[in-house]
């Protein structure tokens, strides 16, 4: 049996976490075993490529970002996703390569090609059978990240680059409609959940 392999993208402060903790509570009432995991990261070796990406104090050429993002992602599909889905779990990642063609293609304007051929290399095929896009305008997103202490290396970019990376997943979400969900990520918590429950239910219902 094959699990499902789900996706939350969005850019900062849209309330990924907080609806993926919701999302994995409300599959496992429905008796999913479900695995809960985030990019860059999810396994020992891609949180060490994490710390790099998030607080390295050299300069990281975009060419190498791209490049760490991708070595990350190896790693978490050959150690946990790859492994999980097999197994028949459902997966349920913070981020995946929308959040590349989003941040390293809209964001710092490494080409759509380039990151394609290295999509391509590392998982082939394997997508998410469906991807969740909490968006909301900038301004609103970063407001509620203002304040927490946490200043990393995305996080200190400007409002003018987190408008390009929201304008990318948008194209994203145009472009594939049968995968990418938008749901309208500034209305009160528990209209977003609302709204998730019913991409929740179509999907199993349909998938
Ligand atoms: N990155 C990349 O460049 N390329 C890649 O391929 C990948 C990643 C995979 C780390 O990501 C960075 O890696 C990321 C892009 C880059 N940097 N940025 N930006 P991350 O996902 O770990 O970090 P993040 O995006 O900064 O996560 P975040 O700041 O924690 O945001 P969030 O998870 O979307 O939000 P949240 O923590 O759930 O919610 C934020 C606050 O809003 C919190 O107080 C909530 O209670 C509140 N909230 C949530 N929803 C609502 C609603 N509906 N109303 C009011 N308040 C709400």
């Amino acid at each position: 049996m094959t699990g499902r392999f789900i996706t939350v993208e969005g850019i900062e402060g849209v309330g990924k976490s907080t609806n993926l903790q919701w999302l994995a509570q409300r599959l496992r009432a429905r008796g999913i075993d479900v695995l809960l995991t985030r990019e860059p990261g999810g396994t020992p070796l891609a949180e060490q490529l994490r710390e790099v990406l998030l607080h390295a104090e050299e300069r990281v050429p975009p060419v190498a970002e791209l490049l760490l993002m991708f070595a990350a992602r190896a790693v978490h599909l050959e150690n946990q996703i790859r492994p999980a889905l097999a197994a028949g779990r459902w997966v349920l990642c913070d981020r995946f390569t929308d959040a590349t063609r989003a941040y390293q293609g809209g964001g710092r304007g490494e080409a759509h090609d380039r990151i394609e051929q290295l999509a391509d290399w590392v998982h082939g095929d394997l997508a998410p059978a469906l991807t969740v896009l909490l968006d909301a305008p900038v301004e609103v997103a970063l407001a509620r990240t203002r304040g927490r202490g946490s200043d990393d290396r995305f996080e200190r970019e400007s409002i003018a680059f987190f408008g390009r990376v929201r304008e990318a997943y948008l194209g994203i979400a145009a472009r594939e409609p049968a995968r990418v969900v938008t749901v309208d990520a500034t209305a009160p918590l528990a209209e977003v959940q609302h709204r998730l429950e019913q991409v929740l239910d179509h999907f199993i219902e349909f998938s």
